[in-house]
Order: structure tokens, then C-alpha cells, then sequence
């Protein structure tokens, strides 16, 4: 991630944008934010396949049928998708938990660390039995895989820990159905937003291959994405995305201006509409590519059901998580030091 200040601010109209959406006082209009429900707006071209091919590992990974998922994309930003909502609800709270009881737990890296190291912030923070706010709401991104420098901005074998599994396998589901045989998800960065956080202006670009796409999954509470041009001079254009949507940067998109300037109260909470009866997918016939446990993701789907539930509610009816998923790697390339 990578932030430009060089502009002069009169040129700078992603700044002018960001800021204007950032500003509680006045509080900005949000008529002109692009939205999917508006996709007979000139603006969005609703781009779905017409013909899909069914993967099995979907539902386990707590997706919808791969044929109820609608793509759209920006006319004025080419390779900028958006796929609303493919997540069931009880897919919502599997993430939801794993961004939270998972994610931040050693070794992967956190930005309290350079405060406080903790085996395991969501354990730290339920330590008393009461919840510890002021804990929970500092914790504002995890890395996984290859670990983000935010100083050097430069990936490292040395600075690399084991990608999740599952997460890897969504990653997979969500390529193969975008048509991108070859992605592997090498290196994530996990956001944590509170209603008054923000994103500021930055591209992506770490990474040393940059033609595979970005994955950006998000649950709770919606935001303002801003998705701008190859420099800050470009203005952006404003995005909603709500609980579960997913924003791929790819081709032009892929190296161009994003933020998230404000935070918004979601209108529905798509985790809690459970149906009434649950059915757990049979994960016997599935052939995964990353998962060797699958009854470990049916256990916690399972205890999603439950009462555990009740504390990772209560945190995201307040907060944003964003899974931002990259592949480092060339194809054929199996280390940074091999280029
Ligand atoms: O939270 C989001 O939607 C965007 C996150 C992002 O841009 C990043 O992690 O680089």
C-alpha cells in the first residue's frame, strides 16, 4: 500500500472527493453514490455470465450457488468488479468469526504489536469474561501470508507465515469463477473499521506480480469506496458496499487510486437472516485444493448457530472487516527472491 502526496492540492481531486465524504459537518450528500440496486443506471453495466459452472466447494465455504451471483462493473472504470452479496448468511458469520477469534492470533502480525504482542487478541480482549473495548478497537488490521511491510511497502521470505486455508480456497472459488485459472492467494491484509475510521488514498503495488487481481471481501457495517485513476488527479468515483459484497481490482483497475472515506450504519445485517432451517453441507465428495480439515469448518459453522455467535454479533453490528486478498508471486515463481 502505497500513499502520493506530491500533487498540488488544487489538482488533487481524489483528495477533494475523499474529504468531502469523510466530513461529518457538513455531512456529505450520498445521492450520487453508485450503488448495485441502481444497475440500470448508465453508470453500471450489470456483466453476470449467462452460463456458470457449479463448484461444489461453495456452499461449505459458505457461498450461494454460484448461479445466483450477480457482476457488475463501472463503465468509467474498466476491470473494477463488483459482485453483490454471494455469501449465505451463515457464510457472513463463518468470516466474520474468522477475522476475528483466527486472524489475529500469532504468528500472523497485527498493529498493536508494536505496543503490546498478544498470542491471541480476541482471547485477550474476553480475558475478565467482559468484553475490553478499548482492546477491541485498537486492533486495526492483521497480515497473513506474506506479511505487509507498511514502512519498506516490500514482501519478504522472511517476513511470511502460513495463509489460511480457507481463506485461500475462497480465493480459488472466486477466481475460477472469474476465469482466472492460476491465481493463489499469497498475502492478505485484514481491515478492522469503527463507524469513524478511514482509508486513505493509496494503490497497491507491492506486490511483484501485478497482473493477478486483488480480492476484496467485506462484512458488517457498508462503506464509501472510492475507486480512482492511475494518479490522484483523476476523480473517483463512490461506491457502496455493504455486508458481503466483494470488489476485485483487476487489469486497468488493478494499480488505480481506492479509499474508504466514511463509514456507514448498514439498513440490514444480512448475518442474522438465518434460515430457519439449517442444513450443513456434506463435505464428503468435495475435492479442495487448500483444505485438509473441512470438519473443522463445519464445527464452526455449526457453533455459529449457537450461542457463541452473541460476541462476534456484537462487535460487527459497530464494525467493518475487509479481507484484502493478493497473489505476490509471479506464475512458475516460487519465492520473492527468485525473479
Ligand atoms: O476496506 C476496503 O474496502 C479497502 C481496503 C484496501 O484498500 C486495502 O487494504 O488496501
Amino acid at each position: 500500500m502505497q500513499e502520493n502526496t506530491s500533487l498540488p492540492i488544487t489538482e488533487d481531486r481524489f483528495m477533494k472527493t475523499f474529504k468531502y465524504f469523510k466530513s461529518n459537518k457538513p455531512k456529505p450528500s450520498l445521492k450520487d453514490v453508485i450503488t448495485a440496486e441502481k444497475c440500470s443506471d448508465h453508470q453500471v453495466i450489470n456483466i453476470t455470465a449467462n452460463t456458470v459452472i457449479e463448484d461444489p466447494r461453495a456452499e461449505l465455504l459458505g457461498l450461494k450457488n454460484l448461479r445466483e451471483w450477480q457482476v457488475f462493473t463501472l463503465k468509467k472504470h474498466p476491470g473494477l468488479l463488483f459482485i453483490r452479496n454471494p455469501f449465505t448468511a451463515l457464510g457472513q458469520r463463518y468470516w466474520i468469526r474468522k477475522c476475528l477469534e483466527e486472524y489475529p492470533k500469532k504468528p500472523n502480525k497485527l498493529n498493536i504489536d508494536i505496543e503490546i504482542t498478544l498470542e491471541d487478541w480476541w482471547r485477550e480482549c474476553f480475558r475478565n469474561g467482559e468484553c475490553e473495548k478499548q482492546l477491541q478497537k485498537k486492533l486495526r488490521w492483521t497480515t497473513l501470508g506474506y506479511h505487509h511491510n507498511w514502512d519498506t511497502k516490500v514482501y519478504t521470505e522472511s517476513n511470511k507465515s502460513k495463509f489460511p486455508e480457507d481463506l485461500a480456497e475462497l480465493s480459488d472459488v472466486l477466481a475460477k469463477y472469474l476465469g482466472y485459472s492460476d491465481f493463489t492467494a499469497e498475502a492478505a491484509i485484514v481491515n478492522y473499521y469503527h463507524m469513524n475510521s478511514t482509508l486513505s488514498a493509496h494503490t497497491d503495488h507491492s506486490e511483484v506480480n501485478l497482473k493477478a487481481p486483488l480480492f476484496s471481501f467485506s462484512f458488517g457495517q457498508s462503506a464509501i469506496f472510492l475507486i480512482g485513476g492511475r494518479d490522484k488527479s483523476v476523480e473517483p468515483s463512490a461506491l457502496l458496499i455493504n455486508s458481503g459484497d466483494i470488489v476485485v481490482m483487476s487489469k486497468e483497475a488493478r494499480l488505480c487510486y481506492h479509499a474508504v472515506p466514511k463509514i456507514l450504519p448498514a439498513v440490514d445485517s444480512p448475518w442474522d437472516v438465518l434460515d430457519t432451517e439449517i442444513i450443513m453441507p456434506d463435505s464428503k465428495n468435495i475435492n479442495f485444493k487448500y483444505i485438509s480439515q473441512s470438519e473443522d469448518i463445519m464445527l464452526s459453522m455449526k457453533e455459529n448457530i449457537d450461542n457463541k455467535w452473541h460476541r462476534f454479533k456484537d462487535y460487527i453490528k459497530e464494525s467493518r472487516i475487509n479481507m484484502n486478498v493478493r497473489q505476490v508471486l509471479n506464475e512458475n515463481q516460487t519465492s520473492i527472491l527468485m525473479q
